[in-house]
This record gives structure tokens, sequence and C-alpha cells, in this order.
């Protein structure tokens, strides 16, 4: 018996009657064109068909390869393949009778039969002709999971890949592959991107077969791993005394153990790399430039043709800003535009969404569209670091349709963050969306249930950044769930509101930050970890804000135009970011005519307030959820209604004693 669930996969029965006007009929018999049965991700493909459709509707599924010719049988599921369609693409047609699923390549046709299966559960209504190509050519997972079974910044249990220095290859790992890969991702990192201790690298010989293994099992479901290197291996591994990216013995170091690497995991995608970054080292050190280190590792790796994934995410935490111009928030831009151009085709640029940290609010990072000669790939974070770690509840798709939806003004038109990232901007094919995973091996996967909403809300956006992030939460409930349409309704508007009531009783437009330093749960007001130098958020008794106009940092300097005059102006910034461009004093008016203190006061009682609706609402269709999800939901919403609590009582205590200014509706301050 296994102890993990089967999250979005669970084919629920669903309503025979109904189904049997609308699918049974049409699904019994599967003719294969083009595609083989026995070809590993077709095989896969087939085998989720056969078991969701039984599970679902009681159908037999019978398969005919080779169908090959004209196919009489009207009512029917045809397979074929089409190469006018997009790599990875399907497109999904159903008459009310036969359903086509066409692709040009096995990744499209078990997306194809994925849709086909989604369909099926939520019963939609037979007729459709759709073309589903996806959005971004990269759809990548990153685990910061360790050897040790530890996971950085994990949330729901320890790591299924790895336990003390093992690693698993087990059924829990097929299942997950099958997950992901139902929803579009196609690339897994499965190790931290913090990799300490030599004796636990996995490019070395006792890694090697286990690695295949997760290779070969993530490979039949069209997904490629990924591993996390560390830039000073040649030092802690080869024992050398320098990993300097222009030094020939460096550079042959490297060519050797890629080739053993490669000899024994033919199918690996490639390399992430953190480098010069929180203690990693990096090119930094030896005076060479990110591109010098980046493209070093992608001239080795070319000729297997695999990628190399370097993180933007450089910064000195241990800079001195007490200097005006000193912002932690410039240093990505300021590291990687200097060398736009010069990284080789076969290097991706990862950039954090904001410039920042995955705070619950930023504005989208200044690097998108700057680098127009340049790889480019978006990461955002679905482990809950900043924003609950999955004891809130904190939907974050809406916030991904904004960050993919920023207009960076790069170009005239095609100039969002999803162009960029897709490669419609600059025409690149190596490019795409990522995200810091939070899953685990709790049974639930996710540690709250409704945090599998945002696993697989990420791929589902990813595959297609076209999706309204309530279309997604709506399917995902249909297919998690076996719930009345009240309850679904109950459940999407949780999970719709999340996002906003996370951010009114935790820190104010914008600034971010104040929360615990290290374990980054709970409020911690002057709690930012490098902030020997101030506080973060440079509040006085007068006021708030970092100034990040000319006059201040100059950061608002690196986006392009209109957008660096907007954040500039107070009267022009969009208000939720308002704290991030600016200081401002606390009788500052806003739009709403409410003063700033105000505002803080009034959005951190709503926000505790709205915690506690959300409690009532979830209560309310406690007998429509199996008793252990809602144990395990509630259970976490009880201690995210005492964690709203202490946020609004420390943030309104603090400024109410910084600004010594009443609230105007005389609610008791503690
Ligand atoms: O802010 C930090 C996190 C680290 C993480 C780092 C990163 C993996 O707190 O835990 O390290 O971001 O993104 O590299």
């Amino acid at each position: 018996m296994k102890n993990w669930t089967d999250l979005w996969l669970g084919y629920h029965k669903v309503n025979v009657k109904k189904a049997d006007e609308l699918y049974s009929k049409s699904v019994g018999k599967v003719y294969l064109e083009g595609f083989l049965e026995d070809e590993s991700i077709c095989a896969n493909a087939i085998k989720e068909l056969t078991h969701g459709l039984k599970q679902m509707i009681k159908v037999s599924v019978k398969i005919i390869s080779n169908a090959g010719g004209e196919i009489e049988e009207e009512n029917a599921v045809v397979i074929k393949k089409d190469d006018s369609i997009k790599k990875q693409g399907y497109r999904y047609q159903d008459n009310g009778k036969r359903i086509t699923i066409s692709a040009p390549d096995e990744n499209g046709m078990l997306y194809g039969v994925f849709a086909l299966l989604r369909n099926v559960a939520m019963q939609k209504e037979r007729k459709a002709d759709e073309l589903c190509e996806p959005s971004n050519p990269l759809r990548m997972l990153n685990h910061w999971d360790n050897m040790d079974g530890s996971i950085e910044r994990g949330y729901s249990g320890e790591s299924f890949f790895f336990k003390n220095g093992k690693i698993m290859t087990g059924s829990r790992i097929v299942d997950y592959a099958r997950m992901i890969a139902s929803v579009g991702i196609n690339g897994v990192v499965i190790n931290n991107v913090n990799v300490k201790g030599a004796a636990t690298y996995l490019i070395s010989e006792r890694y090697y077969l286990n690695v295949k293994k997760l290779a070969e099992i993530f490979g039949s479901y069209g997904i490629s791993l990924y591993l996390s290197l560390n830039f000073a291996a040649p030092i802690e591994m080869g024992g050398m005394d320098s990993c300097d990216p222009l030094d020939e013995n460096v550079i042959l170091w490297w060519k050797n153990k890629v080739w053993e690497v490669f000899n024994h995991i033919p199918n690996l995608g490639g390399f992430l790399v953190k480098a010069d970054s929180e203690g990693r080292p990096g090119p930094f050190t030896y005076g060479r430039t990110q591109a010098e280190g980046a493209n070093m590792l992608a001239d080795i790796v070319k000729e297997y043709d695999a990628t190399i994934i370097w993180r933007c995410f450089v910064y000195n935490c241990t800079q001195d800003w007490r200097d005006t111009k000193t912002d932690r928030a410039r240093a990505a831009y300021d590291n990687f535009k200097p060398s736009d151009g010069n990284y080789h085709e076969n290097v991706v640029l990862q950039i954090k969404n904001g410039p920042m940290d995955f705070q619950i609010r930023e504005p989208v990072s200044p690097l998108f569209g700057a680098l127009s000669s340049t790889n480019e790939m978006l990461e955002v974070q679905i482990a809950q670091e900043y924003t609950g770690h999955q004891i809130d509840i904190c939907y974050l798709i809406p916030m991904f349709k904004e960050i993919l939806n920023f207009r960076t003004y790069c170009k005239d038109e095609c100039d969002t963050v999803a162009d960029v990232v897709s490669g419609r901007t600059f025409g690149n094919t190596c490019c795409g969306f990522s995200a810091v995973t939070n899953t685990g091996d709790d049974e639930n996967w996710t540690g709250n249930d409704m945090a599998a909403a945002n696993l697989y809300g990420f791929g589902r956006l990813a595959f297609n950044t076209e999706l309204s992030a309530e279309e997604i939460a709506r399917e995902w409930v249909k297919l998690t769930f076996n719930v009345s349409k009240e309850a679904e309704d109950v459940i999407v508007n949780i999970l719709m509101n999340s996002r906003e009531i996370y951010e009114e009783y935790t820190s104010p437009l914008g600034i971010g930050w104040m929360v615990t330093p290290q374990t980054h749960y709970g409020c911690s007001v002057d709690g930012y970890e490098y902030s020997r130098w101030g506080t973060y958020h440079r509040a006085d008794h007068l006021g708030i804000g970092v100034d990040r106009t000319e006059n201040g940092t100059g950061y608002v300097s690196q986006y392009f135009e209109p957008n660096a005059s907007i954040f500039a102006d107070v009267n022009k910034c969009p208000e939720e970011l308002v704290l991030f461009f600016h200081h401002l004093p606390y009788t500052h008016k806003l739009h709403s005519g409410k003063t700033l203190i105000q505002h803080i006061y009034d959005t951190h009682f709503e926000g505790y307030e709205r915690v506690l609706e959300m409690q009532k609402n979830l209560e309310g269709i406690k007998d429509e959820l199996d008793q252990s999800v809602y144990d395990r939901v509630s259970g976490r919403m009880n201690l995210q209604v005492a964690n709203a609590r202490e946020w609004c009582d420390q943030v309104n205590s603090y400024f109410y004693r910084k600004s010594g200014i009443e609230d105007e509706k005389g609610r008791k301050i503690y």
C-alpha cells in the first residue's frame, strides 16, 4: 500500500449516467497512428489512459496500433502524428463522436492524452478544436533537496529523492513524474542549488547508477533531468587549488568530469549553477565575469546537447548599504546586463521574478527584456518560503499572472515577461519558466492540501500562459476533490483571495521582509537578516519606505521608459509597490484618501478578519471533504489565524509606537 495520495490524478468515479452520454461510447477504442505502443513515453500515456478511463467511467480501452489508412469507426479516439504542430504541442479535436489527438512527438501525445483524461474527469462538454502548443520551451521544477533528506525551504516533509546520502528510485518517483508530466513539466532539477560537501556530489561514481535510473523514469514521461553543480567542484572534489573558469587545468578537469557524467547518464538535460551568491563560490573570485563562468561550462556540455542554467541571484549579502546608492535590488541587473550578448547559445539565465527574493509583492525584475541577446528564464517560488510555509493558504497563480503580463517596454510590442521568456520577443529557443517546488514526502506531497494548487497551477501556466488563475483553480478543485459545485466555489474563492489576504496582514505596500530572520515565517518588523547597517524598511518616527528614485538608490533607472518614470513618480507608481520605490511620511495621502498609516492599520485588521471568514467558509464545507484532508487543512488554518493575529498586532503596534498617530477608528492597538 503506498502512503501517498494521487493529488489531481485520483480519477474519481464520475457520474456514470452523465458520462455515458458524454464520453463512454467514444473512448473504448483507441487507434494509434505513427506512435508505437511500446515506445516508452507512449507506453506510459496508454497506461495512464487505460487506468484513468477504467477508474472514472469503467471503460476498458482497446488499443489498435499502426492504424494507418482510413479509420471507419466513428466513435473512437484517434491518436496520430502531425509534424505541422510545434514541438511538444498537440491538437485536440472532438466532433462529439470521434476524439482526435494529433501531435508531432511523444511529449505532445502524452499531453494530449492527459487533456482527454482531464476533460473526462471534468465532464467537459464535447465539441472542441484546440491547438495547444507550449508557451515555454523549458518548463521546469527546481528541488532544493539535500542528500541527507532535508529540503532547504521545504514545508512538506523530507525529500523523496534522497535519504541519508542515498538515492531513492521507487514508485513514488514514478508517481511524481506522472503528476508533473500531466501538467506539462518537461524538466526537473533534483538537488539543491546550494551544493555543499564534496562527499554528496551527484557527479560522482557512487551515484551514477541511481541518477541514471531517475533520469530514465523521468525520461519515460518526457521530462529531462538536470543536476545542480558546485562551481568549486574542481577544488572540493578534484583537489585543485583553483576553480578559475579561464584556467586550462580547471577546464580540463570539467571536460573529464562532464564526459564521465554523460557517459553514465546520456540523457541528462544539463546543469543548474548558483555561483557568487550567499557563500557560494563563483567566477567573481577570480575577477572573471558571470558570462565567462557560464560559457566555460556551456562549451563543455555542448557536445552532449546539454544546457547550462545559470542563476542571476548574484548579490553581496554583506554589502554596506549606508551610502544611498548601494542597493541589493540593483544587483542582478548590475551583474548581468553588461555582458548581454556574451552568453553562449546553450546558456540560459534564470532570473527571479523580483529584484529581491520572492516576497509577497515585488516589482518585476528589470532584467527581463533588458537582456535582448541572452536566453532568459523566469524563476518563481512555489515553496512558500516568504508566503506562509504552506501553513497559511496562499495561491500564487494570480501573482504569477501579474508577473507574466508585465510590460517591460523593451520593444513596442510583444514585450511582456511572458513574451520574453517564451522566446517570442527575441526569437530564443532555449528559455522558459521554472519554479522552486513545494513538494516533499508528506502523504499529500505539499503539506497543506491547498498548496498543491500551486504545483498544479505552475505547470498548467508554464504550458499555457494564457490560462487564467481562476480557470486553473477551478480545474484543480474539480480534479482533486469530489465535491458539489457549491463547495467547489468555496474552495476557488478561498484560493483566489488568499494572496491578497496574506499581503494585507503581512508587510504593506510592497515594502517586503518584516519576517522572522532565517526561518522566514512569522512577523519580525526589523527582522531582515542583513540589517547590520540599519532596518531594511528605513522606518523612523516620520515615515517608511526605500527611496529607489534617482535621489535614492537609482534602481528605477534600470527599467525601460515609461516604467522608470512611472515608478519614480509617487503619484503614478502602482500603490501596492509605493514603499518599494519611495520613502513616504505616515501622513502621505493614498489614492483612497486614507493616510499611509491608516492604510497600514486598516489592511492589517482587515487581513485578519478575512482569515477568520476563510476559516468559517472552510468549516462550512467540512462534510464534503475527506476527514483527513479537512483535518490537515483546518489544523493549518488554525495556525494561520494565529499567525495573522500576530502579524496584525506586531505591525500595527510597531508603527503606532513609531509614528504616535492614533487609529482613526479607535481600535485597540496592542
Ligand atoms: O533567499 C534565499 C533562500 C535560500 C536560497 C536562496 C536562493 C537555496 O532563503 O534558502 O538558497 O534564496 O535562491 O539561492
